[in-house]
This record gives structure tokens, sequence and C-alpha cells, in this order.
């Protein structure tokens, strides 16, 4: 077994596991939950303590952080072409856009979906979660406006950021207030089109039974 990944449904694992079923890797889900009441198992806080996920295992070594888990996988097997070289003049965006994602609209997703982490009081908590999903608007349109008419994120060539796309797409929720991803035709199209690979069918199959029709 080359990686083991700690794994929930609904959460940032499904990205990475997308990434490792691209790849062709031989890899064990570790299950755990996201849930807010229940706890974690002592083997991931030891790994994260700050007990979400996705971490990956491999060997005697651990990581967490779902951007920096898509650059060490991809770098690490190149021949699944999912990522620029580093020499590669698409790797700067590749870079920045995996980054925003991470700091930026994953950022606003918290906001809306952990408020008490950003709020001082429970009282503030509905002001944090609106302000989270002015935030969602407001960072899909940059991702939105960077795609233009480019096929995929970086322009001809399928990567891991459109599946890290995908991904953040499947997290919007019209009915918390978020916008829906028909705002943003460009991240649609490209949501639209990651949707049908055999890896994105097999990790999501829940999720999309769900949003059939
Ligand atoms: N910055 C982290 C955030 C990961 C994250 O928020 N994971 C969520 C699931 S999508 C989680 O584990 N939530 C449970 C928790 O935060 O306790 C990353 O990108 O890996």
């Amino acid at each position: 077994m080359l990686y083991k990944l700690f794994y929930a449904q609904g959460s940032a694992a499904m990205g990475t596991r997308v990434i490792l079923e691209e790849i062709g890797a031989s890899y064990e889900l570790l299950q755990t939950t996201i849930a807010m009441d229940e706890p974690r198992p002592p083997e991931q806080l030891a790994l994260n303590p700050n007990g979400w996920i996705p971490v990956l295992l491999w060997g005697e070594n651990a990581m967490y952080e779902c951007a920096a888990i898509t650059v060490f996988l991809c770098d690490r097997h190149p021949e699944a072409k999912l990522a620029p070289a580093i020499d590669d003049p698409e790797r700067g965006v590749y870079l920045q856009t995996l980054v925003y994602f991470s700091n930026s609209v994953q950022n606003a997703f918290q906001l809306n979906y952990y408020p008490d982490r950003f709020a001082d009081t429970p009282a503030d908590e509905p002001s944090a979660q609106r302000r989270g999903n002015r935030r969602l608007r407001e960072t899909w349109k940059v991702i939105d406006d960077q795609i233009g008419d480019n096929e995929w994120v970086l322009g001809e060539w399928f990567s891991a950021v459109d599946i890290y796309l995908f991904m953040l797409t499947t997290w919007l929720r019209p009915s918390r207030g978020h916008p829906s991803v028909d705002e943003f035709p460009n991240v649609k199209r490209i949501a639209d089109a990651v949707l049908p690979r055999r890896s994105v069918q097999l990790v999501y199959e829940e999720w999309i039974a769900g949003h059939a029709g």
C-alpha cells in the first residue's frame, strides 16, 4: 500500500482521493469524520492537531493541507501529467490558483460552515456566516474572470487545479445563502467537464446520485 488517507464523505479529502485515482496509486482510506460533535481518531489528531482532513500518510511520513498534498502528489507522479513541471511557464498560475483556492475560497466556506472559529460570541456567528457568503461570491468571481474562455484553468491542459475546482463547487449550497455555481459560467463549464471523469464518478458517486436531474 503506497498511501493512506484520512477520509470522510463531503470533505476536502475527496479531492485528494480523486488525484490518487488519477495517478493510479494504491491507497487505503482511513475513515474519520468532519462532524463537529464527533471525536477524531487519536491517530489523526497526532498527525494533524487541527482535526481536519485530508491527512496523507506514506511510509513513515505524513502531511496535511490539501493544496500542499496536491502539489506533493503531482510532483511525485509526473507521469500522470496533472501539474506543470517546475520550469513550465504555467507553473506560476498552477501554484497561485491552488493556494488561492486553499486560503481564500476555502476560507470563505469555513466562515459559513464553521462560524464559531471566526466569531467572538455565538451572537456574532450569523454575521461571520453572512460575510463568508459574500466572500464566496467575491472569490469565485475572481476565479471565473481568471478562467475566461480557457478550456481548463491552465488553458488547454487539464490539471489537478481543475479537480480542486470541481471539489470546491460541490460545497456550494444556495440554501445556505451561498452563490450558485450558475453565477460563474466559466467555473461551471470546467466543473461540468471534470464530472464525467472515471475518477470523479467513482469518488463522487454519492454526491452525483444526490444531484441527479
Ligand atoms: N486548510 C485545510 C482545511 C481542511 C478542512 O477544512 N477540512 C474540513 C473538511 S472539508 C474538515 O476537516 N473539517 C472538520 C473540522 O474542521 O473539524 C486544507 O486545505 O486541508
